[in-house]
C-alpha cells in the first residue's frame, strides 16, 4: 500500500503548484514582520504561499496550506461542505481499527543532520508587530508518556529564545501537561521531536481534540487514514522519540520539569495577543532536515480556523450524529473565532431534543462558548440566515440556556484561567409543527427561459432627464 501525496509537503507544494494554488513571491522578503504581512494580504484565498527568498537564509518558506476550505477540499479531493464529515469519518475508522505508524530505518528528514544547533539558521519568522520574537507555529509535537509509552501529537508554539533553546505554550488540559508532569514526578527530563514541514493528514492527527482521541491512544495513527498507508517515523537519534520521516525538518528536544522563562506575546487566533509569562523551557540538542527544505508557517487566523476549527466541527459532528436524532450539519462560525461558536442544524423528530443538542455540543468540543440550534430549513453558513431563526423562531424565556463557572478555552478573554460562561440559542420551530412557522419559499422559476431586460443603473447626472 503506497501513501497518497497528503504525507509529504514537497510533493503537496508540486501539486499545488500545477494546479495554479501556489502564489511564488520571487523577490527577498524579512523574515521580521514583512513575510506575515504579505501573507495577510492573500489570507483566505484559494491559494496557498511560497516564499522563495527570505533575508538571511538560504530556505523557503510556506503557509496558507489551511485557509481556505476550497484550497483543502480541492488537496484532498471532497466536496468543500463533505470535509467535516471525511474528517469524522476518518477519525472514527481510527478509533474502531487504527492502523499505527511504521518506524522505518531512514528517511528524507535524516538527509543531513547539522553537526551544531543553531535555530538562527532557520527561516522563522516574526508574524504581528508586538509578537515576542520568531515563533514554530505549525510543527508537531511528537511524545511519549513517561509510564505508559504511548505516543502523543499536538502542535503548540514555540518562541526562539536562543541558538538552542525555546519556550512553550502548554495550554491547560493537555496530554503534553500530563506527560510533562509524569516526568516530573519520576524526576525525569522529557524528551519529544518536533516535526516542521507536514500535511494535512499528521497535522489533523495532532489537532484532533482529546475528546475524541484519549490519552491512552496514539493519534498518529489517525495520520495513517488519510493518507492511505501506515505513516512512516524514524527513530530519534539522540532520544528515545521518533520523528516524522517525511518531514521538512525535525528537531530533537528536551524539557527538564521545573524550567521555566518568559514566552509571548503572540498574536492569535482570536485576534488578541496572548500574554507573555513564565513558561516551560525547551532545549534542542539536534536539528535535522531534508537537503532543500521548505519551512511551513501558520498565520494566525482563518488557518486555524480550518485546523483546530474543522477537527472540532469533524467530533461535535460525530459525536451529536451518535446522541441527537436528526442532526443533519454542524458548522462553527468565521465569527466565532473559528471554534467559540456551532450552530447545529437538526431535522426535528420529537420536541426537546435543541437543549440536548447544545448540551451535546458542549461536551464534544470544551473550547466552544456558543451553541446555536436551528431546524434544517436553514443555512447554518449564513450569519444572517441563523438570525431570522433566533429573530422568529427562538423564545428568549425558554430557548436561552447560560451555563456559568464552566471551563472553557484560555485563550478567550471571556474566560481568565480558563473559567467563564456559556450560552445556548434553541432557535428551533416549536415542535410539533405549526403553520406559523413554515417558511414561505417562491417556487424555482428560471429567468433563462424568459426574454428580461436588465438595464444599466447610471447616476442621475450622466442620465439626464429631470434632476431631482
Ligand atoms: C496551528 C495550531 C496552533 C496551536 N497552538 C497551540 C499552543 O500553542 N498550545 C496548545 O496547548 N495547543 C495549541 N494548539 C491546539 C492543540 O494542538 C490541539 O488541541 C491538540 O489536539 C492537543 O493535543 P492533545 O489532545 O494530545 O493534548 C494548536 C493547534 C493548531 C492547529
Ligand atoms: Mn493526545
Amino acid at each position: 500500500m503506497s501513501a497518497n501525496l497528503l504525507h509529504d509537503l514537497g510533493r503537496i507544494l508540486a501539486a499545488l503548484d500545477a494546479r495554479g494554488r501556489l502564489v511564488r513571491v520571487r523577490s527577498e522578503v524579512d523574515p521580521v514582520h514583512e513575510l506575515a504581512g504579505i501573507a495577510a494580504r492573500f489570507e483566505g484565498g484559494p491559494r496557498a504561499v511560497l516564499f522563495e527568498r527570505v533575508k538571511g537564509h538560504r530556505w523557503p518558506v510556506m503557509t496558507g496550506l489551511y485557509w481556505s476550505r476550497e484550497l483543502l477540499a480541492d488537496l484532498l479531493g471532497r466536496d468543500e461542505k463533505a470535509l467535516p464529515q471525511h474528517v469524522s469519518n476518518c477519525i472514527r475508522a481510527w478509533q474502531q481499527r487504527p492502523v499505527d505508524p511504521v518506524v522505518v530505518a531512514s528517511g528524507p528528514v535524516l538527509e543531513v543532520t547539522e553537526a551544531a544547533v543553531d535555530l538562527a539558521a532557520l527561516p522563522i519568522p516574526t508574524h504581528a508587530e508586538k509578537d515576542g520574537g520568531a515563533y514554530f507555529d505549525a510543527a508537531v509535537v511528537i511524545a511519549r508518556d513517561p509510564d505508559t509509552g504511548v505516543r502523543n501529537a499536538s502542535i503548540q508554539r514555540f518562541l526562539v529564545t536562543g541558538p538552542d533553546t525555546m519556550t512553550i505554550n502548554i495550554d491547560s488540559g493537555r496530554h503534553l501537561e500530563l506527560y510533562l508532569e509524569k516526568a516530573r514526578a519520576r524526576g525525569e527530563s522529557l524528551f519529544f521531536t518536533l516535526n516542521c514541514g507536514v500535511g494535512p493528514g499528521l497535522h489533523f492527527a495532532a489537532a484532533t481534540p482529546a475528546e475524541a482521541a484519549p490519552a491512552d491512544t496514539d493519534e498518529l495513527g489517525i495520520a495513517s487514514e488519510f493518507h492511505g498507508a501506515p505513516l512512516e517515523l524514524v527513530p530519534g537519534t539522540c532520544s528515545p522519540v521518533e520523528m516524522v520521516a517525511h518531514a521538512m525538518i525535525a528537531l530533537e528536544c528536551e524539557m527538564i520539569p521545573g524550567e521555566l522563562a518568559d514566552e509571548g506575546p503572540f498574536a492569535e487566533v482570536t485576534g488578541y495577543y496572548a500574554r507573555r509569562a513564565p513558561r516551560p523551557v525547551v532545549h534542542v540538542r539536534r536539528i535535522h532536515r531534508r537537503r532543500e527544505p521548505v519551512f511551513q508557517t501558520i498565520l494566525s487566523g482563518k488557518e486555524v480556523w480550518n485546523s483546530v476549527g474543522l477537527l472540532g466541527e469533524a467530533n461535535v459532528l460525530a459525536l451529536l450524529q451518535r446522541q441527537v436524532p436528526g442532526v443533519a450539519d454542524v458548522y462553527f462560525t468565521h465569527g466565532g473565532c473559528g471554534f467559540y461558536h456551532a450552530v447545529v442544524a437538526l431535522r426535528q423528530k420529537r420536541a426537546g431534543w435543541g437543549k440536548q443538542a447544545i448540551m451535546a455540543a458542549f461536551a464534544a468540543f470544551p473550547p466552544l462558548k456558543m451553541v446555536t440550534v436551528v431546524d434544517d430549513d436553514v443555512d447554518i453558513r449564513n450569519a444572517g440566515d441563523v438570525e431570522w431563526a433566533m429573530a422568529t423562531r427562538m423564545d428568549p424565556a425558554t430557548g436561552i440556556l447560560v451555563i456559568d463557572r464552566v471551563f472553557g478555552h484560555g485563550l478567550n478573554p471571556g474566560f481568565p484561567d480558563y473559567i467563564g460562561s456559556k450560552v445556548g440559542f434553541d432557535a428551533l420551530r416549536p415542535f410539533p409543527f405549526r403553520y406559523e412557522h413554515d417558511r414561505a419559499f417562491f417556487a424555482a422559476a428560471d429567468p433563462a427561459a424568459h426574454d428580461i431586460a436588465i438595464p444599466e443603473i447610471r447616476p442621475a447626472e450622466a442620465a439626464g432627464g429631470e434632476p431631482a
